[in-house]
């Protein structure tokens, strides 16, 4: 197997570079966003690395971007990376949305996977309404938007992911829209503020609030709020002392859900030690936040999809109640695609 990779400004001109070089066999293993080799990353300049493989065995070779660097245009190919040898045109049509729906910025395997949907029609035809259909019901098993609430709805994860705004959005959509008055319950006594963040909130939305410093406090909380409860956590491991004590009080309740709170970007080997760090727990759901900020979920997702775990909520932004959404099959398939989340994926 021949691996090459190459840097060039858009999806388009790396394709045409690797067929050049590889030929019309080649296979796209992946896209990246990265930054531009040399000075030109330095001052920020992004480039498409593109990784494609044909059946040569020779080593990996890596070729440097030679043009000046414009945003890469992700909506490209539509000319697919065909056989060259004994592919019939089903597979050459087939191979090219597999490297179309790569380019656009799916994981490989999720990529093979939502082609394996489409009939060899719907993939010489290629039409955005086939792919999104097929896309969409690939992802139907990763979308875990609660249907109502669990007696306990717990966040964690580490700190800064965006847990406590996460649990305001919750809050104040079901105050504005439904008019209903979620309990809140701040364990995190942990950092400076935090309580206090959460409690501000809470007065905003007119709704109720509880605060837990130790673990005899946050048993206290529980018992006494009312149901349904958005419980915040320290951003601790699961290995420091009150903290854990917390967590053990957390993991005790019944009815409980828990969600582990991770932002878009995190690269796949950090999501996995957070996952490992947070297996005791047993989160039942994954919220991705930031994902204004982040350049690819992909490597998250591909994270998330190898857990198992479905995805509850999704957010787009610091605006509270505006940049939260309900992760269904169709807003996971927007964020996958970078598109702007829309009105029908909100919550509730
Ligand atoms: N850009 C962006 N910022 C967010 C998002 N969610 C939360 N934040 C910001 O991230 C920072 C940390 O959020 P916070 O809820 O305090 O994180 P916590 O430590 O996990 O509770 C705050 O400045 C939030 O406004 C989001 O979806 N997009
Ligand atoms: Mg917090």
């Amino acid at each position: 197997m021949h691996v090459k990779r190459v840097y060039r400004p858009t999806v388009r001109e790396a394709l045409a570079e690797v067929r050049a070089q590889l030929g019309p066999d080649a296979l796209v293993l992946s896209t990246e966003l990265v930054p531009a080799p040399g000075w030109r990353g330095w001052l920020g300049t992004r480039v498409v690395r593109l990784t494609a493989a044909a059946e040569r065995p020779e080593p990996l070779v890596e070729t440097p971007p030679s043009t000046p660097i414009e945003t890469p245009d992700l909506s490209a190919p539509r000319t697919p990376v065909t056989s060259r040898r004994h592919r019939s045109p089903d597979d050459s049509a087939r191979a090219g949305v597999t490297a179309r729906l790569v380019a656009a910025g799916l994981p490989a395997s999720l990529a093979e996977a939502v082609t394996a949907r489409l009939t060899d029609a719907e993939c010489r035809g290629g039409s955005d309404r086939a792919l999104r259909r097929a896309l969409s019901a690939e992802l139907e098993p990763l979308s875990g938007a609660p249907a109502d609430y669990e007696r306990c709805e717990i966040f964690v994860g580490p700190p800064g992911v965006g847990k406590t705004t996460t649990i305001a959005k919750i809050a104040a959509q079901e105050r504005v829209r439904h008019r209903r008055a979620l309990n809140l319950v701040s364990a995190d006594g942990f950092r400076a503020g935090a309580i206090e963040q959460l409690r501000s909130y809470a007065e905003v939305l007119a709704v109720p609030f509880r605060a837990a410093r130790s673990a005899e406090e946050l048993q206290a909380a529980l018992t006494h709020a009312r149901n349904p409860i958005l419980v915040d956590t320290p951003g601790r491991s699961a290995a420091d002392g009150e903290a854990t004590r917390m967590f053990e009080v957390l993991c005790q309740r019944r009815h409980v859900r828990t969600h582990l709170v991770l932002a878009a970007d995190t690269s796949a080997p950090v999501a996995r030690r957070v996952f490992d760090r947070y297996a005791p727990l047993a989160p039942a759901r994954v919220v991705i936040t930031k994902l204004d900020e982040c350049e690819s979920v992909t490597p998250l997702l591909s994270v998330v999809r190898e857990q198992g775990l479905p995805v509850s909520y999704l957010t787009t932004g610091q605006r509270i109640p505006d940049d939260l959404w309900r992760a269904t099959p169709a807003s996971l398939a927007a964020a996958l695609l970078r598109e702007p989340a829309t009105e029908d994926y909100s919550c509730h």
